[in-house]
């Protein structure tokens, strides 16, 4: 190269370091992206469906009460013009998981997010009391039916080598509290498999991040004593408890990072909350 040619080629490398810096630094746009959120129906799922219909991408959402999903497709599609593909799934059953998610229309098969949010948590008793029916409820739900999500998704993200697991844990997943030892161990199984997952990824371009609120507002606690208004309406009473819309907030936060950017943890809790069972509440 002569010498007149010089300052060219530094000007040229100049450049193409600052293209690189800008495509580091870019946001992920989640417009057009396939999203699928399980337990879309209600709460946190449901905030999260309408935060990333905000967004422009493009929804997946199952849950087991269809016809509740039906009405927030027509809300979200009538604010936003969302395209969205609703359908029935109960995530605790393995052959209903595969038929449902390799049925889907092909476009629909390319996921490009997958919020792992279904789940409960039944009753609040010691473990010699508990009912068999709950654990296994809990079970199923929160650590089955999650694995049995991930990895039909997990197919098609690991073909492309890219993609994002968002999953809803909890601080039940980080302390246990009196009666909570059944829902603690499988939001502590939800922590670990994000763990694993992400060392199981190792080299891909997948990320794999966990959201663990504190208390929120929603139709957990009503779940949790199976309709009980009052023992329900306690938890949250004399407390600012967190809002569907906060942890949303959060998922949409992971998942708009540029892509060099993995979140691994984000633990979120009510500024009135310190603890499971530590709760500043006004008399
Ligand atoms: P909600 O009860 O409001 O929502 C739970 C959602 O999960 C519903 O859409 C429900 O839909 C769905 N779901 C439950 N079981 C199944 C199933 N077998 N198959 C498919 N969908 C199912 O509670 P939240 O929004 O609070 O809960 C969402 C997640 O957040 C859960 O994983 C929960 O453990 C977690 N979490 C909640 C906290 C809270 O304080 N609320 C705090 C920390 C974590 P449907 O009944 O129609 O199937
Ligand atoms: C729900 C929050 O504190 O009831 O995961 O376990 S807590």
């Amino acid at each position: 190269m002569s010498d007149r040619a010089l300052p060219y080629q530094n000007v040229k490398m100049r450049l193409l370091n600052r293209l690189k810096i800008i495509k580091r630094v870019s946001k992920m746009n989640v417009k057009d992206k396939v999203v699928l959120i399980t337990g879309a129906s209600s709460g946190i799922g449901a905030a999260c469906a309408r935060q990333f219909a905000k967004s422009g991408a493009k929804l997946l959402l199952c849950a087991r009460r269809l016809e509740v999903l039906h009405e927030l497709t027509r809300q979200l599609k009538a604010e936003y013009g969302t395209e969205i593909y609703t359908f029935r799934l109960d995530i605790r059953h393995y052959a209903d998981v595969t038929e449902a998610l390799r049925g889907l229309p092909a476009d629909w098969q390319k996921i490009d997010i997958l919020v792992n949010n279904a789940g409960l948590a039944a009753g609040l008793d010691t473990l010699q009391e508990g009912s068999i029916q709950d654990w296994e409820e809990m079970i199923d739900t929160n650590v089955k039916g999650l694995l049995y999500v991930t990895r039909e998704i997990l197919q098609y993200m690991v073909e492309k080598n890219s993609g994002h697991i968002i999953n809803i844990g909890s601080i039940a997943g980080h302390y246990v509290y009196p009666k909570g030892a059944v829902y603690c161990a499988t939001k502590f199984a939800v922590n670990a498999l994000t763990n694993g997952l992400r060392m199981d990824l190792f080299g891909k371009k997948i990320r794999v991040s966990t959201i663990d609120p504190g208390a929120v507002e929603t139709n957990f606690s009503l779940v949790r004593f199976k309709g009980d208004e009052n023992r329900a309406a306690a938890v949250y009473a004399g407390m600012d408890p967190l809002t569907p819309d906060d942890v949303a907030d959060a998922v949409i936060y992971c998942a708009t990072r540029p892509p060099h950017v993995n979140i691994s943890e984000i633990i979120i809790m009510p500024t009135d909350q310190a603890a499971a069972t530590m709760v500043a509440r006004k008399s």
